[in-house]
C-alpha cells in the first residue's frame, strides 16, 4: 500500500501537514464514535476534549472525517462540530470512502476508513474506543466488522480497550490471529473488555511503556512482510470500570431488543451502544469515556516515543 504522498481525494490540514513534515508527534482520531457513539450533545464536548488531551501531551490531533467527499485529515473547529451535529452524517467505512467522494456525501469515518486514511497521510498513531469484529450471531450473518480485514493489511498502531463487549470476544481474538495482527496488552495480561477492564481471555504480550511499543513498531518495519497493524489494548481503569454485574444484565436486555427489532449491518452496534447508555442510565457512558481518555493520552505518549530519537 502506498503510505505517504499528496492524494487530491484527502486533504491533510495545514497543522498535521507541518507536524508530520517536521517528524512531530500525530495522533489519528475518528469521528464514528463522535456522531453515531456518543449521544448529544455530550458528543461535541468530547471531540474537543480529545483534541486537548491530545495537545497536553505535546502531540497534534487529526480528528478525520469525510465531507461533501473530501477525506479531511484534521478537522477545524467548524468541520469539528458538523460532525458532531448535523443530521443524516453517514457511517463510513473503507468501502464507502469511494462512493462518498464520487457523490460528494458526508460521513464519520469507522476504524477501517480512519485507518485507511491516517496510513495514507503518513500517520502511524491512532486512538479510538473498542474495535469493531466479530458479532455474536456470526455463524449465521455472518457480520465482522471491517475493521478487523483494514488491520491486517495497514500499518498502523491502534490504542483501544480491546474491542467492544457488544461483540463475541474470543471469535474475534480468533479472527485477529489468523489474519496476523499483532496484539499486545499494555500493562496487562489480559484482553481488556472495553467498559470491563478485563474480557476474561488472556493477552499472550504485554507492553509496559510507550517506548516499549515504538520499538515494536520498529521491528515491524524492519522485518517487513504484510503491512498489518499494531493493536495496544489499554484497559479502562479499575475503578472506572462499569459494573460487570450491571454490564452483563444490560447488554443481555440489548442483545433481545436488537433481536426482536431486526436491527442488523451497520445500525447493530450504534444500537446497542446506545442501549447500553440508557439502560445503564449513563454508567457505561462515563466507562466508555474513561476508555477512550486513557487510549488518546497512551497513543499520544507513544507517538512521542515513535518521533523522538531512535526511530
Ligand atoms: N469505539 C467506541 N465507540 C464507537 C466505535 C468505536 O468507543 O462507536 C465505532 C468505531 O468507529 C468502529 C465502529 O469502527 O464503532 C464499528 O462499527 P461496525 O461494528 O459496524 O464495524
Ligand atoms: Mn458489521
Amino acid at each position: 500500500m502506498q503510505k505517504t504522498g499528496p492524494s487530491p481525494a484527502i486533504r491533510t490540514s495545514e497543522e498535521v501537514t507541518e507536524a508530520l513534515a517536521a517528524g512531530s508527534p500525530v495522533v489519528a482520531l475518528e469521528t464514528t464514535i463522535i456522531s453515531h457513539g456518543l449521544p448529544r450533545p455530550r458528543n461535541l464536548r468530547v471531540a474537543l476534549e480529545l483534541e486537548e488531551l491530545v495537545r497536553r501531551a505535546g502531540a497534534v490531533p487529526a480528528t478525520i472525517a469525510v465531507l461533501d467527499g473530501v477525506a479531511r485529515v484534521g478537522l477545524d473547529k467548524d468541520m469539528l462540530e458538523r460532525v458532531a451535529t448535523e443530521d443524516g452524517l453517514r457511517k463510513l467505512g473503507f468501502r464507502d470512502l469511494p462512493l462518498a467522494a464520487a457523490l460528494s456525501a458526508s460521513g464519520a469515518t469507522t476504524v477501517s476508513a480512519t485507518a485507511f486514511l491516517a496510513a495514507r497521510a503518513g500517520i502511524r498513531v491512532f486512538a479510538t474506543g473498542g474495535l469493531g469484529g466479530v458479532h455474536r450471531g456470526w455463524t449465521t450473518d455472518q457480520d465482522e466488522s471491517a475493521d478487523l480485514d483494514m488491520l491486517a493489511k495497514t500499518r498502523i498502531t491502534v490504542v483501544c480497550a480491546g474491542v467492544k463487549s457488544i461483540l463475541d470476544v474470543p471469535a474475534t481474538l480468533q479472527r485477529l490471529e489468523t489474519r496476523g495482527v499483532t496484539v499486545a496488552g499494555y500493562r496487562t495480561d489480559s484482553f481488556p473488555g472495553f467498559y470491563l477492564h478485563s474480557s476474561g481471555l488472556p493477552v499472550d504480550w504485554r507492553l509496559e511503556t510507550p517506548q516499549e511499543a515504538a520499538a515494536v513498531m520498529r521491528a515491524q518495519d524492519l522485518l517487513g512482510g504484510p503491512e498489518s497493524a499494531l493493536i495496544v489494548a489499554n484497559p479502562v481503569p479499575d475503578g472506572d470500570q462499569l459494573d460487570p454485574v450491571l454490564h452483563d444484565r444490560v447488554l443481555a436486555e440489548a442483545l433481545a431488543a436488537a433481536a426482536r427489532e431486526g436491527v442488523t449491518g451497520q445500525a447493530i452496534t450504534p444500537f446497542l451502544l446506545d442501549f447500553l447508555v440508557r439502560g445503564t442510565g449513563g454508567a457505561s457512558l462515563e466507562a466508555n469515556l474513561a476508555a477512550v481518555r486513557g487510549n488518546v493520552r497512551l497513543a499520544a505518549a507513544i507517538a512521542a516515543a515513535w518521533a523522538g530519537p531512535g526511530s
